[in-house]
């Protein structure tokens, strides 16, 4: 059998005889270089099976991003088992929710995290639980060079999985999407191709988070493919990215990256001298964004399109147009249509909801079949939840969003969830959560109220019980209090209506 095992695309021995070549390189760490790359994930590896944590097992983690961090992703794919990130700002009652539905063989947290996620993750029944700080500290790594590194690649079917990233959803609740290591190996070698990735030459700048597709996969799988070093920063920090960039050659951003660097006047072509391509995606690119960077820098940024449950979709070509507002063309070996609401492809023009077909579309939702069976249409197409038009050329622009999704910063935060907690607070009548236009974050989240006259509420009657129960970026950040929400003749909140009376009311960050 062909073992497809991922780890043996991405690292295997690729680089034992690698000269000492860095991979990641951190602020103020020695450098992970290449060649120590599969010894050191092999030390992980055998402290997972200390562990007991074998193939098929979930290992749920929830930690600073650091160099260990990406060892013990890499660890968890070399003894087969399941690979669960989670948001470092999600909170412990958020957690439990995770832990439960997953039920991980091993939980990860951060060092000062410990108090209170133990008790959450033995009301679980999570037989281990370590931590790791962003220094490698924590229990999970202590004398792990003890341990023997020759721990093989365990075999794995192109359909076993890899990762289970969590996804909110419109009913509020996470759903857990399964990525096989076949989804995740045959998208990073396309996108590895289609920006004519420069083995060995191109310089990452990374300054994404590794608990989404973007940081982790799309980011770090093209960095392994090509055998590139990457500045790995913790978080987008101006004054580090200043710093970085003229060693790099690709960067990879959510918009907000892009914004915040317009708004630093040390941002010049000089300082990109080395640079070769700049990517965007996670959230819609303003075009005057990509107008001003281009002013700015000489760069048009390649703007892409993907999501959770399928990695990279669509991508502008490397060589050819990056047009402003659109997307791109379907990579390559994905098949993209514009249907209608009962899967009916469009003509090309018209605006419909983007299907897609091909092997980087997730194996389902972890344990929930039939929410899984509603989101395929007959023949496989999986309905992606954005509004988008095809020109006739088949490049993709998308126009919006037939879920209530708010996208703010790149991060995902779906009303539903946040309009729960608001509508259990005593005093709260009804809610409406709504993404109103961010000037930083792009879009953030707006909280209209209706009071049902029971207390007197004010903003902070409204925030402060959120605190501990829903992660900071999910917050609103603006709290407005109506007499009653515009419904439709079928009684339907009028959100549309809605964002268009309150855009203007957060606009500064
Ligand atoms: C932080 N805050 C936010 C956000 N980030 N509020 C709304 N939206 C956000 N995205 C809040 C914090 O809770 C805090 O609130 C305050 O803003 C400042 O926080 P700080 O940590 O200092 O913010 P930051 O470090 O400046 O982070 C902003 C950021 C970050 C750089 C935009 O959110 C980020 O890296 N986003 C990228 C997300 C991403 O990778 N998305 C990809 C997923 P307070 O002060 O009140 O406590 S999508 C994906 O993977 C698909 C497949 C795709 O297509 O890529
Ligand atoms: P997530 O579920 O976190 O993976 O987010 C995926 C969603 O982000 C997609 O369904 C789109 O709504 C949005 N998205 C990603 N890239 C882009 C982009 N370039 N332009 C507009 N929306 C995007």
């Amino acid at each position: 059998m062909t073992n497809h095992n991922l780890y043996l695309r991405l690292v295997g021995d690729r680089f034992e005889k690698a000269a000492e070549q860095p991979f990641l390189i951190t602020p103020g760490r020695l450098p992970l270089l290449f060649s120590e790359l599969h010894r050191m994930s092999g030390l992980v590896a055998a402290r997972l099976q200390q562990l007991n944590v074998g193939p098929g097992d979930r290992v749920m983690v929830q930690v600073a991003k650091s160099p260990e961090s990406v060892l013990v992703y890499l660890a968890c794919l070399r003894v087969g088992a399941i690979y669960i990130p989670l948001n470092t700002a999600y909170t412990p009652a958020e957690v439990s929710y995770f832990i439960e539905d997953a039920k991980p063989q091993l939980f990860i947290c951060q060092p000062g995290e410990r108090e209170n996620l133990v008790a959450r993750s033995k009301a679980g029944n999570v037989p281990h639980t370590r931590t790791l700080g962003s220094e490698g500290d924590g229990d999970l790594l202590i004398d792990v060079e003890r341990l023997s590194p020759e721990v093989p690649v365990v075999e794995r079917e192109a359909d076993d999985l890899a990762a289970i990233l969590y996804t909110s959803g419109t009913t509020g609740r996470s759903k857990g999407a399964m990525l096989s290591h076949h989804n995740l190996s045959s998208n990073a070698q396309v996108l590895h191709r289609y920006w004519q990735w420069q083995d060995r030459q191109d310089v990452l700048l990374h300054a994404l988070p590794v608990f989404h597709v973007h940081g982790l996969f799309v980011a770090l799988h093209c960095a392994l493919l090509g055998q590139s070093t990457v500045h790995f920063l913790a978080r987008f920090n101006p004054d580090q990215i200043i710093d970085c960039l003229p060693d790099c050659t690709v960067m990879m951003g959510v918009p907000t990256f892009y914004t915040r660097l317009l708004n630093d006047a040390r941002l010049t072509d000089q300082l990109c001298a080395k640079m070769r391509l700049f990517i965007s995606g996670s959230a819609p690119l303003l075009a005057e964004t990509h107008r001003q960077f281009e002013q700015r820098t000489g760069f048009r940024i390649l703007e892409r399109y993907g999501m959770t449950e399928a990695g990279m979709i669509a991508s502008n070509p490397y060589q050819g147009d990056r047009l402003a507002g659109t997307v791109g063309y379907p990579l390559p070996g994905v098949s993209v249509r514009i249907a209608d609401n009962h899967g009916n492809e469009l003509p090309r023009g018209e605006t419909g909801v983007l299907e897609l077909k091909g092997p980087n579309v997730f194996k389902g939702y972890w344990q929930m079949p039939e929410k899984t069976a509603r989101e395929f249409r007959q023949g496989g197409w999986f309905i992606s939840g954005d509004n988008a038009v095809m020109d006739q050329t088949g490049r993709i622009s998308i126009v919006g969003r037939a879920r209530d999704l708010i996208i703010s910063g790149g991060y995902n935060i779906y009303p539903k969830e946040i309009e729960a907690e608001i509508d259990a607070i005593p005093g709260v009548g009804e809610s409406a959560v709504i993404g109103l236009p961010h000037e930083d974050f792009g879009e953030v989240a707006a909280a209209i109220v209706v009071k049902d006259g029971s207390r007197q509420l004010g903003e902070q009657q409204i925030i402060e019980p959120l605190q501990g129960r829903l992660a900071r970026f999910k917050q609103p950040k603006l709290v407005i209090f109506v007499d009653e929400l515009p419904r439709n003749t079928m009684g339907k909140v009028q959100k549309a209506e809605l964002r268009e009376t309150y855009k203007a009311s957060v606009n500064r960050p």
